[in-house]
């Protein structure tokens, strides 16, 4: 008897200790990198009401937009206090108005001291232009500006030090420059980042976009699972009636697998639509959001969706 109630407590002890175990691999799987909250890095609403901390002191600051003759300036509502970013520009312009090519404001904590960046990517006179701005606890500083059309953030919610990446797309890798915030100063990182990883794939993918006609076979730039309806986006551009000429993308990774590769990257892709026999002013901003996953060595297009 006395060995059978102690048989029963053996027993209740391995199972209570499996259930455990169980529930700690269950904790263990959903926190692990790959399950880290993905935080979606957008652009900005200006129809709705923009409050951030932008200054990292607890209170919720205004964002706006200003649109003044031929230009585009932001301010900043602090306690009561105006910062308007274009007081740090040297003409003190940081974007003249263009339709087709509005600027779009991400925040996102590049440094790290949980006050967020202000990243501001649009237009001059055409050509494209981008800022990072910086508090310096005593005014919204300029971090970097840079005319390359393609920017992004890699290492942007993992364990790492987020990294600050700028392109030309009419220039190619060559014209590839990188850099860390540390402490708000700026770090070089260009020798150590040769590349950007699935900037092949999507490249590849903007000039798809650009041809002035439908291909046949599409590249080998998606995965098999990408969903038929997603794929169809590009045979529904009507090339016989517009054009489309890129603009300028933006980038950030969310997912990274264990040696901390980035597995899933994200991309926003702005171009000019141009109405092709219309007045000269028919044109208009075409977004589309690409998911890019690491499939093998590889990164293939997963998904791609028309921005609302
Ligand atoms: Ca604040």
């Amino acid at each position: 008897m006395k060995i059978l109630i102690l048989k029963k407590k053996i027993i209740i002890n391995i199972i209570v200790i499996t259930c455990l175990l169980f529930l700690f691999l269950v904790v263990f799987y959903l926190t692990s990198s790959k399950f880290t909250s993905i935080q979606t890095i957008y652009p900005l609403n200006f129809s709705k009401d923009i409050q951030y901390d932008l200054t990292g002191d607890g209170v919720k600051d205004t964002i706006e937009t200003i649109d003044g003759q031929n230009q585009i300036d932001f301010n900043i509502k602090s306690l009561d206090k105006d910062y308007y970013l274009s007081k740090q520009i040297n003409n003190k312009i940081l974007f003249t108005i263009n339709n087709h090519w509005s600027p779009k404001v991400f925040i996102h904590d590049i440094s790290r001291d949980s006050i967020p960046e202000i990243i501001i990517q649009g237009s001059k006179n055409n050509k494209s232009v981008n800022y990072i701005f910086s508090w310096d606890k005593k005014k919204f500083s300029l971090i970097s500006s840079t005319n390359k059309n393609i920017l992004g953030i890699l290492d942007c919610k993992n364990t790492k030090t987020p990294q600050c990446y700028s392109i030309s797309s009419s220039e190619g890798i060559s014209s590839l420059n990188s850099f860390m915030l540390i402490n708000d100063n700026i770090l070089d990182t260009t020798s150590e980042n040769p590349t950007v990883p699935s900037l092949d794939s999507v490249t590849s993918f903007i000039n798809l976009i650009e041809i002035p006609y439908n291909l046949d076979e599409t590249p080998d730039i998606f995965t098999t699972s990408i969903n038929s309806d997603e794929l169809s986006l590009l045979w529904n551009l009507d090339k016989d009636n517009f054009s489309y000429t890129f603009q300028n993308a933006f980038f950030y990774d969310y997912e990274w697998n264990n040696s901390g590769e980035p597995t899933a990257i994200k991309w926003r892709l702005s171009f000019e639509k141009n109405k092709l026999k219309g007045s000269i002013n028919d044109k208009s901003e075409f977004v589309i959001l690409v998911d890019v996953v690491k499939s093998n060595s590889s990164y293939k297009i997963s998904s791609i969706q028309k921005s609302k």
